[in-house]
């Protein structure tokens, strides 16, 4: 046992990172050789680089660019430019994708998700890194530390992900990238480049800015980026709540006020080195994330501070035969959260600590088989150990640490490969598999004062439970695509994905309702205990998505998926029956309670529709497009007939897109039903139907770019269906004493506005 203050335990199992620091270098065996990025992917970010950087000239009707690889789509590059101008949070940009939702949490924090399965259970890697949430509430989530100005393609895997984007998953996978180094070439030896920009929304008094500057040789690129945020609390269009004090004493918070909204200080900072020869290039970036402050208003806590550090070292080398990525990369982070300005403080605040570290190595190969056949293999090795402990302020909760999870580790050894054949044609198929064991631990916890039966008799029971588990996943995905003629592709295909509990499921073990609620990856504001026991999750998908447009791709078209998941031992919940948890919170049915984790059957299905048309030929005064966006999905547990949580009710988006050179307009219509699906055993709450109208537009220069936006035209109240619990003010430690309820508002207008400069030598 170890207590705050006192030194961390050697990491004996470090060494493996060292060891595999001489991976990378080895000797590209073909034996060694494992998957990377499709080709069809790179060949076409090089293309669209091109098209980002070019100023957009609407002469005759543009193609849509079209997605080349297998199960992925992306947002349009210039919504994507709209959206990332006037927002820190980078999952934001993926609001508009078809079947992708967005969970609320902080403000720089919110969670995607894809066709109901969300977080965790999704892939989301941020320029190929695997990044881990460090957090009981995964506040420090992975697209919290993207820059969303530096992010220059989005890639969302949907329907089938193929196994060489990503396993322990058992949703899709989205990868975010930024733009690849930029070299000199004869005619100009050298460049220098920049950019500096600054975004400002009315509704929270949002501030943010960010800056870049890059210069480059022939051989060598050296790039620097800082950006940095702020908002207050946001506000909804109307009261939701009484006007009360947060915090003892302290000013009273209005009723339209979203309290533990607010957020500053988020600092990203990132140094990027690169050198190129012949087919080859090497990568090193540091970069480093610091947050001053972060509300949640469906957690009973904020983040008080985040450090995260990252270090990534990547090799790629490019041949007739292939091509060839090796990765290495080491993840710090040290994560406080505390009570913010909105709530109790109890005289002592409630400090809880978090440190973890993440080592990662990654190799993959693309290589070209004779009758355009593709292989890809790949392997990855991650390590990632936590600590999450609270400091004691005395009372109950004191003399000792309390521990939440002591030496945490997660251990994952991925191999896979991937097989692509282009038959003829119009048929294109790829079949991969992947092995994934999956290692967890945690080590011994104390509570407070094990003397007291609030902590000792669940320490006394987890200490004497045997805590490592081993899993042995594997995935499979078979897709195949079908062009038949210009103006119509289907593309279809099955799914088994794995995913092993994170430690955040496994290892939380007080029944104290205070420390159980501190225990929350979802916002619901009920406390969970975790269960060792739990067994990984498996998804079996099939999915089937038919295109059809016109053979230029210029003017319509008009795309359907639908697809069915059924999931084998789906990490649900059940009402906590045992330890400290009260008879009454077996029934309670409005009222914030205990669960336990628990594996049970689980099927979500849905349907993604989605119209595009060019309503002219372009002509002086630009081009009109209209396009349509309908995403059904339902969520149901089998094992108890109840419904899953945070599931989108359906919803629809129309929008009017003017395209005028590179002055772009977008009036959109969003429109939700009411939630009456809902997780019972969760008390989850039902939400309203509405809709909202919001407006953009983005006019750009050769050296200046203006971004301005009006989101909630007509300033309608709804609560977010998949905002969460409220518990953002007030006593939040305890069951009963936060009203129950009350769902998290969406924000009232807001006037957006963003102004950015660029130069190029
Ligand atoms: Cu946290």
């Amino acid at each position: 046992m170890i207590t705050a203050g006192a030194a961390w335990p050697s990491e004996p199992r470090c060494d493996r990172s060292r060891r595999l620091g001489g991976f990378g270098s080895r000797r590209a065996s073909a034996a060694a050789l494992l998957l990377l990025v499709p080709l069809s992917v790179a060949a076409e970010e090089e293309s669209k680089r091109v098209n980002m950087e070019e100023v957009i000239e609407v002469t005759a009707p543009k193609a849509k660019s079209k997605d080349t690889t297998l199960g992925a789509s992306r947002p349009e590059n210039a919504d994507l430019a709209a959206r990332k101008a006037t927002t820190g949070d980078a999952a934001e940009l993926l609001r508009g994708v078809p079947g992708v939702t967005v969970n609320g949490a902080g403000g720089i924090s919110s969670l995607p998700a894809i066709h109901g399965l969300a977080d965790d259970r999704l892939r989301i890697q941020v320029d190929g890194a695997d990044l881990q949430p460090a957090c009981p509430n995964h506040m420090n989530s992975p697209l919290s530390y993207a820059d969303p100005t530096r992010i220059e393609s989005v890639t969302v895997f949907s329907g089938i992900a193929p196994v060489s984007v990503g396993g322990d998953s058992i949703g899709g996978s989205i990868q975010i990238k930024s733009a690849p180094p930029e070299f000199a070439t004869a005619s100009a030896p050298f460049i220098a480049s920049g950019r500096v920009g600054s975004f400002y929304r009315s509704n929270g008094d949002a501030l943010g800015y960010d800056m870049r500057a890059t210069t480059a040789l022939k051989w060598l690129n050296v790039t620097f980026g800082q950006s940095d945020s702020r908002s207050d609390n946001v506000t909804a269009a109307r009261s939701f709540k009484p006007v009360a004090p947060g915090s003892e004493g302290g000013a009273p918070i209005p009723g339209d006020v979203v309290a533990s909204s607010a957020y500053r200080g988020t600092l990203k900072r990132s140094l990027a080195l690169a050198l190129r020869a012949d087919g080859d290039l090497l990568q090193l970036e540091a970069s480093q994330q610091k947050v001053g402050f972060e509300g949640f208003p469906n957690q009973r806590m904020d983040m008080t501070a985040n450090d995260n550090r990252l270090l990534t070292l990547r090799y790629t080398r490019t041949r007739a035969w292939g091509d060839l990525e090796a990765r290495l990369s080491f993840q710090d982070t040290q994560h406080e959260m505390n009570m913010g300005p909105d709530r109790y403080s109890y005289g002592t605040g409630m400090p809880m600590d978090t440190e973890a570290k993440t080592w990662g190595a990654t190799i993959k190969a693309n290589v070209i088989l004779p009758d355009r056949h593709l292989l890809r293999v790949g392997a990855e090795y991650q390590y990632h150990t936590l600590y999450d402990f609270w400091p004691p302020v005395g009372g109950s909760m004191g003399p000792n640490t309390f521990w939440n999870i002591d030496y945490g580790e997660r251990r994952r050894i991925d191999a896979f490969a991937e097989w692509e054949a282009r038959w003829t044609r119009s048929w294109l198929s790829l079949v991969g598999v992947r092995s994934d064991t999956v290692m967890t631990d945690a080590g011994p916890v104390q509570g407070y004062d094990d003397a007291l039966p609030a902590w000792g008799a669940d320490a006394a029971a987890f200490n004497a439970s045997q805590r490592r588990r081993v899993d042995y996943n594997w995935d499979l995905a078979a897709l195949a695509r079908y062009t038949p003629d210009p103006t119509q592709t289907y593309e279809g295909g099955y799914a088994r994905k794995s995913r092993s509990p994170n430690l955040h499921q496994r290892y939380p073990w007080s029944t104290n309702a205070m420390a159980a609620l501190m225990n929350n990856l979802v916002g619901d504001g009920n406390g969970y205990v975790g269960l060792v026991d739990l067994r990984p999750e498996v998804a079996h998908t099939v999915s089937l998505t038919g295109d059809w447009h016109d053979a230029a791709q210029a003017w319509w078209d008009v795309k359907a998926t639908a697809y069915y998941t059924h999931v084998q031992d789906y990490i649900d919940a059940r009402r906590c029956d045992f330890g400290q948890c009260s008879p009454e919170n077996a029934t309670a049915t409005n009222s914030f309670v205990l669960l336990q984790y628990v594996n049970q059957a689980a099927r979500l299905y849905g349907l993604d529709l989605s119209a595009r048309r060019l309503l002219n030929e372009p002509r002086s005064w630009g081009g009109l497009t209209a396009s349509a966006a309908l995403n059904y999905v339902r969520g149901d547990n089998l094992s108890t007939g109840d419904g899953l949580y945070d599931i989108m009710p359906p919803n629809a988006t129309l929008a009017l897109v003017h395209e005028m050179g590179t002055w772009i307009s977008t009036a959109e219509v969003l429109a939700v039903a009411k939630k009456s699906h809902v997780s019972r055993v969760r008390n989850e709450l039902q939400t309203g139907g509405y809709c909202v109208v919001n407006l953009r537009s983005s006019y750009e220069w050769k050296f200046v770019r203006i971004d301005a936006g009006i989101e909630n035209l007509l300033n309608r109240f709804y609560f977010n269906p998949l905002g969460g619990a409220y518990v953002g003010q007030g006593p939040s430690m305890s069951t009963s004493s936060i009203p129950w309820g009350v769902a998290v508002p969406g924000p009232a207008r807001s006037f957006n506005v963003a102004l950015s400069f660029k130069f190029h030598s």
